[in-house]
């Protein structure tokens, strides 16, 4: 654990800049009543105010002036946020009396906060683990009931209490065989390398169901990434228009409209979508072709899913007939189809492309909205589909930070499990143990370094 001098006061607002009802300020440190108390004034001195309550009163200047008529809100330490003192003002919300009274608490001794600040001392002083400490972070970003769900659910620690548990097992493991390599040079061999096994396996079996779970993890908090992709002209900017409900890429005859890559958030059933709308496939020249189909390709293997849209109305060229056969056939990447423009008369070119069954097929018109709440619902089921085992019960990784020591963590532990099989000595068995050991302190921050924990406070906004 990094101990930091907290001998300082932060102050920040905590509440979003700009003009709003009220705008609240917060202290912590271990000055925080005293400069409170130069700078304002109450029915009673802040001192004697009881913890957790509210009085009225007044910020003024260090020239008695009257800034601002507030709420002064008191929580003693230990008993806070951040485990230390804090008092909170409730100012009125407009920007230059929130800046006059930083400024008047800056110059009566406070600092201003780094972001992620009052986090970080909380974690520091043992009110959260770290995995909760983050959560908070991303219940703020939650863009979706699935990323809020989740957040609360790593808030509340249950993705500790698992790390725990699988910690502690560890710890009792290393004990024994630790014990053992303090008589080494007596050749003695008093732990059951049978049952040393039995239990790293178990643990990497939990470590297994943790990482599992980050499939649905990441989509739940980051949200799926779908790609419209197809040839030019088949009406793939039409159809992200129809999904969002807006006029947001352009749509016109000429093949070719779309240039760049546009992004927008859809939410679909609680799951956040980012969908994408891509330049077509090209057919002209056979360079810009080729180009072009490497970047499809390359976009389809990054996306969650891709849905590609062809146009009914169209004879398809060989091309794009062999590309889209190919991609369905592959069966690598998950993708859905959508026959646009089903108001045209349809040429036969469709049947054409073998089909598999497992393939989602969507009927659309984007001109005429037709198929696009089934295109909707095809989008859900993929959601629901791709988050299998979960349940509202069982701990949830959302955050690759996490996916990343989980990652570490088994790597030990199938290093360890090796050197047991093999019958090592148990230096190696020891090395990998600790390796895994210290991965899972990383999540909840029983390991830390400054700099993990600046890279994840760094993230946060100021005033949290
Ligand atoms: N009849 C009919 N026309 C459509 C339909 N969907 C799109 N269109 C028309 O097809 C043309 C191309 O539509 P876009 O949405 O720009 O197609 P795109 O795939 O984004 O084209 P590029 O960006 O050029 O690759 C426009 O004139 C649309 O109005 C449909 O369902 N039915
Ligand atoms: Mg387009």
């Amino acid at each position: 654990m990094i101990l930091r001098d907290h001998e300082d006061t932060i102050v920040a607002l905590a509440t979003p800049a700009g003009e709003g009802a009220i705008a609240v300020i917060r202290l912590s440190g271990p000055d925080a009543i005293q400069i409170s108390e130069k700078c304002f004034r109450g029915k009673t001195a802040i001192q004697s105010q009881q913890s957790h309550t509210v009085q009225f009163g007044k910020i003024i200047d260090f020239n008695n002036r009257t800034i601002d008529e507030v709420l002064c809100t008191l929580f003693k330490s230990p008993k806070s946020f951040t485990g230390e003192d804090v008092v909170e003002f409730g100012c009125h919300g407009g920007q230059f009396v929130v800046k006059k009274v930083l400024e008047i608490f800056i110059s009566a001794g406070a600092r201003p906060a780094d972001p992620g600040e009052f986090t970080k001392r909380a974690f520091l002083n043992g009110k959260m683990d770290l995995s909760q400490a983050e959560a908070i972070a991303d219940l703020i970003y939650a863009q979706s009931d699935r990323a809020h769900t989740a957040s609360l659910a790593q808030l509340e620690g249950k993705l500790a209490q698992n790390i725990r548990q699988a910690r502690d097992r560890l710890i009792d493991v290393l004990k024994l065989m630790e014990l053992e390599l303090d008589f080494i040079e007596d050749d003695l061999e008093f732990v059951d390398k049978s049952k040393v096994l039995a239990l790293t396996e178990g643990v990497l079996t939990e470590i297994n169901v943790l990482l599992e779970s980050f499939r649905f993890g990441k989509i739940w908090r980051e949200g799926i990434s779908a790609a419209i992709i197809g040839a030019p002209n088949a009406g793939k900017s039409s159809i992200l228009n129809a999904l969002l409900g807006q006029e947001r890429a352009i749509v016109t005859h000429i093949p070719g409209t779309t240039r760049d890559f546009i992004e927008e958030s859809l939410i679909i059933d609680g799951i956040l979508f980012r969908i994408s709308d891509t330049a077509g496939i090209r057919e002209t020249e056979d360079f810009v072709e080729k180009e072009g189909v490497k970047r499809t390709r390359q976009i389809i293997e990054k996306s969650d899913i891709s849905i590609i849209v062809v146009d009914r109305s169209r004879e398809m060229p060989e091309e794009e007939r062999i590309f889209i056969s190919d991609i369905l056939t592959q069966n690598k990447f998950p993708v859905m189809l959508v026959e646009n423009k089903i108001d045209l008369t349809a040429v036969e070119n469709i049947k054409s492309i073998e089909i598999p069954k497992r393939i989602t097929k969507v009927r659309t018109s984007a001109l005429q909205g037709i198929g696009i709440e089934e295109l909707k619902s095809a989008l859900s089921n993929f959601a629901e589909s791709a988050k299998i085992a979960s349940n509202e019960t069982s701990a949830v990784v959302t955050s690759r930070r996490h996916q990343a020591s989980l990652l570490h963590a088994k790597e030990g532990l199938e290093g360890a499990i090796d050197s047991l099989k093999k019958k090592a000595s148990n230096e190696f068995v020891v090395v990998d143990l600790r390796t895994a050991l210290d991965a899972l302190g990383e999540i909840i921050g029983e390991v830390t370094t400054e700099e993990i924990l600046n890279d994840i406070f760094s993230k946060f906004c100021i005033g949290k």
